[in-house]
């Protein structure tokens, strides 16, 4: 573990409050899921927030980044607002998409946030193109893609990463490894131990990292990234960490044993977070539970609001059309 309080300009306390909006944010939305508020499935991220909020922390707001249907953390790290992001979920007009994309689609290119991908791996050779993008206009921005385990098994990731390596473009490929694709463990589906072994046939660099140690989530993405943006060409980032709850909401996650579930919710990176706080006299147990409250209940405000938001007009469905 890294000492936290060093790189970076997100200090551990922001990164720490980001990652209980998210926690809250995910608990909001299986409640509103079981009121049968959210149409269609919903794919929470919990337990994988310090790979959000560390990258995020570490990226420059006109950088670019693409991830998936579990992305609601992705798109809250980098700063969208719950409410907007809850109205979507819930197919609102003032969602941030006015209510067309839903859970699986939250984008704000104002925010760098250029797209939830529901297709395994489709939100990689996007990436490549926006990095080859910056490369061409000299712009200096870097694009980051977030994607699992289970993609790395999809032709497109093997496509993506070999043009970023031929092209030296500046790409950050990030995997979150929670060692499940939707119901199947990892050694099921995939020969190597360890995923960033794969950039070796690119020719690519590649590093395995704790994805659930928001601090050195960050440090690393934050030199990783200043080492991309300086032309040092794509790397592959291996984030190792646990995916809490069930794959999507019709899931219970009974497959999984239960020492392995227990382990992992001991690392728990909220957990780790708070003890790194409390250790470094950062803040006191008490003002850290103030605080936590206070985001819990700021998040719940916002859905509250978002849930009395109006439905989209249905003159609005041929609008924002690319035709
Ligand atoms: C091309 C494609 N194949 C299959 C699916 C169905 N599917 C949705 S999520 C998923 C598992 C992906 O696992 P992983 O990449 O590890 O991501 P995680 O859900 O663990 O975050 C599958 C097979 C899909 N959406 N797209
Ligand atoms: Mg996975």
């Amino acid at each position: 573990m890294s000492d936290s309080t060093t790189a970076g300009t997100i200090d551990l306390l922001e990164m720490w409050k980001r990652m209980v909006l998210i926690r809250e944010f995910e608990a909001t939305v299986q409640r509103l899921y079981e009121k049968g508020l959210v149409h269609g499935s919903t794919h929470l991220c919990d337990g994988q927030e310090a790979v959000a909020v560390g990258f995020a922390a570490a990226l420059q707001a006109s950088d670019y980044s693409t991830y998936t249907y579990r992305g609601h953390g992705h798109a809250l790290a980098r700063g969208m607002d719950p409410e907007a992001a809850f109205a979507e979920i819930l197919g609102r007009a003032t969602g941030v998409n006015h209510g067309k994309g839903g859970s699986m689609h939250l984008t704000d290119s104002r925010l760098g946030l250029m797209g939830s991908f529901a297709i395994v791996g489709a939100g990689l050779p996007v990436a490549v193109g926006l990095g080859r993008a910056a490369q061409m206009s000299g712009d200096n921005r870097v694009s980051v893609t977030f994607f699992g385990d289970g993609a790395t098994n999809i032709g497109a990731f093997h496509e993506a990463m070999n043009l970023a390596a031929v092209w030296r473009a500046p790409v950050v490929f990030v995997c979150e490894n929670n060692l499940y694709g939707e119901y199947s463990r990892i050694d099921l589906t995939t020969p190597v131990d360890d995923i960033a072994e794969r950039a070796s046939s690119y020719r690519m660099r590649s590093i395995v990292i704790d994805g659930n140690d928001v601090a050195e989530v960050r440090d690393q993405a934050t030199a990783l990234i200043a080492e991309t943006r300086a032309g040092k060409g794509p790397i592959l980032v291996e984030c190792k960490t646990y995916r809490q709850r069930g794959h999507s909401r019709s899931d219970a996650a009974k497959y999984r044993p239960s020492e392995e579930v227990e382990r992992w919710l001991a690392r728990d990176p909220i957990v780790i977070t708070r003890a790194q706080l409390l250790d470094q006299a950062v803040i006191g147990a008490d003002e850290i539970d103030r605080t936590e409250a206070e985001v819990q209940a700021q998040v719940r405000a916002a859905a509250a609001r978002a849930e009395t938001a109006p439905w989209p007009n249905p003159e609005a469905i041929t609008g924002d059309v690319y035709a």
